[in-house]
């Protein structure tokens, strides 16, 4: 199949410049001025817009079973939403019930994935630890391509990592050059809270943020980050919500640790005033974990990204619908935490980012794709306008503009927690693999189209630790 975007100007994490794209049979085959139109291709016209690589989201939860129930979005309708939000590869995770294998776990998953209509990979996360799981996750690199773990530091008494499973967890993804990432949030802390808050007679979502204040997340990070520190692993923190984590990180940053965070788009623009909503639905419909955090916390984000601080932008996409959210209705304790976002994570960046003046186009492709596909080797069959690379790109139209809501988006959810944001710069077309799956607001998603991406271990971010570790080997005159 050929297809050629005729017109536009395509934009980098690293150039802007005017030029034509040739996709053939699912890859990038030129890129230049005025190409030639090959026999039977289809065109797209691009004028006036930017040509820029696929999003990649690195944290989503499709179909996940959480909390009693099951997110109510799959591989096909989470996948198919997020080509029509411009969104072509996504990092999902999976997550073994305590005592289950790690194989058997992703399998399962891998299973589930299968009817994905864009690419995927898959992190594993460390929910307990034994001999098989260590051997597992040496089969997950050297076999299947997993090159990150998760470590939830939260949900005790569920999926909790605890030190001891941090400590032998990065110890063994060091050894195999994968890459640690942490949900950092203290999960003696929130349980504690949550027991005095349920006993004070305080049920509601409004207790939710109260049960996991910002402090419960600095320490979280900052203990990840000093035992990765210790142990000379790399890390990465998931979804950092406030300033106390992401001080932490940058402060890591400084002294040359090799430490990276993410940011969701819900983050940088809803505060937790929502969980106040007095319409309990409303409220519920918000709880996430971390929460949404004051407009302080979310201006300490916006120059975490700036400062490359943070590299990643993300949804951690976990869809929970009302009547499933009811299930708290006594207990905020037992509200599924998840809220969508796949759909409307570039254009939320981009409104409230490029059009303000707070990121650059550059800085917009490198924080929606290409750092993660660097950082979770990707790149650059991810992430990039290349030849060779894969034909998976956004034709992104700067003037168009579109009132997000549940009503009308294609997330399998009846709440978007961004409901009636009117953003300006939306994708008018979506490429996957070479095929032309979002055209100006009609999606064609093709049910198991999407690929299994293997993530290869090194050299990714243990390029860094191993330069690192060459300057600062001493020499046989400094031991002297
Ligand atoms: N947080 C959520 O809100 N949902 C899924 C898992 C998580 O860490
Ligand atoms: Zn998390
Ligand atoms: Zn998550």
């Amino acid at each position: 199949m050929t297809l050629l975007i005729r017109g536009g100007t395509v934009v980098t994490h690293d150039e802007t410049y005017r030029a034509d794209v040739l996709c053939v049979d699912g890859q990038i085959a030129a890129v230049g001025p005025d190409l030639e139109v090959p026999a039977g291709a289809e065109i797209i016209d691009a004028a006036g817009q930017y040509v820029m690589p696929g999003g990649i989201d690195p944290h989503t939860h499709m179909q996940l079973p959480f909390m009693g129930t099951v997110a109510s979005e799959d591989f096909y309708t989470g996948t198919a939403a997020g080509l029509a939000g411009g969104t072509t590869t996504i990092i999902d995770f999976v997550i073994p019930s305590p005592g289950q294998s790690l194989m058997e776990a992703f399998e399962t998953w891998r299973g589930w994935a299968d009817k994905a209509a864009a690419d995927y990979a898959f992190h594993v996360a460390i929910t307990w630890w034994d001999d098989s799981v260590r051997e597992d996750m040496g089969t997950l690199v050297r076999e299947h391509g997993v090159n990150s773990f998760k470590h939830f530091m939260a949900y005790k008494n569920a999926i909790m990592a605890t030190d001891d499973i941090l400590v032998e967890s990065f110890t063994r993804c060091l050894e195999l050059g994968a890459v640690p990432t942490v949900h950092a949030e203290n999960g003696e802390l929130v349980y504690h809270l949550q027991q005095k808050l349920l006993a004070q007679g305080i049920t509601g979502p409004e207790a939710h943020p109260l049960s996991r204040p910002p402090q419960v997340e600095g320490e979280a990070a900052s203990r990840a980050i000093r035992i990765a520190g210790t142990l000379g692993a790399p890390i990465y923190v998931v979804h950092v919500s406030c300033k106390d984590s992401l001080d932490e990180i940058t402060y890591a940053r400084q002294q040359g640790q090799a430490v990276y965070g993410e940011c969701l788009a819900g983050h940088l623009v809803i505060d937790e005033s929502v969980y106040r909503n007095k319409d309990w639905d409303t409220a519920a419909g918000y709880v996430m974990s971390p929460p949404f955090r004051s407009k302080a916390h979310q201006d300490a984000l916006w120059k975490g990204l700036q400062s490359g601080n943070l590299q990643t932008t993300a949804t951690d996409h976990c869809c929970f619908c009302a009547e499933q959210k009811a299930m708290g209705k006594d207990d905020f304790t037992k509200i599924p935490n998840g809220t969508a976002g796949i759909e409307d994570r570039m254009a939320v960046l981009w409104d409230e980012g490029v059009n303000s003046g707070r990121l650059s186009l550059q800085e917009f492709v490198a924080l929606t794709s290409t750092n993660a596909a660097k950082i979770f080797n990707l790149y650059p069959r991810k992430g990039a306008v290349r030849v060779g690379a894969d034909a998976d790109l956004v034709v992104w139209d700067p003037k168009g503009t579109r009132t997000i809501s549940a009503k009308t988006h294609h997330q399998n959810i009846d709440f978007n927690i961004f409901e009636g944001k009117t953003v300006t710069g939306i994708p008018r077309h979506t490429i996957s693999q070479g095929k032309w799956v979002w055209r100006d607001g009609e999606l064609h998603a093709e049910r198991g189209a999407g690929r299994y991406l293997e993530r290869p271990a090194y050299p990714g971010v243990y390029d860094v630790l191993k330069r690192r570790a060459e300057v600062n080997t001493p020499t046989a005159v400094d031991r002297d």
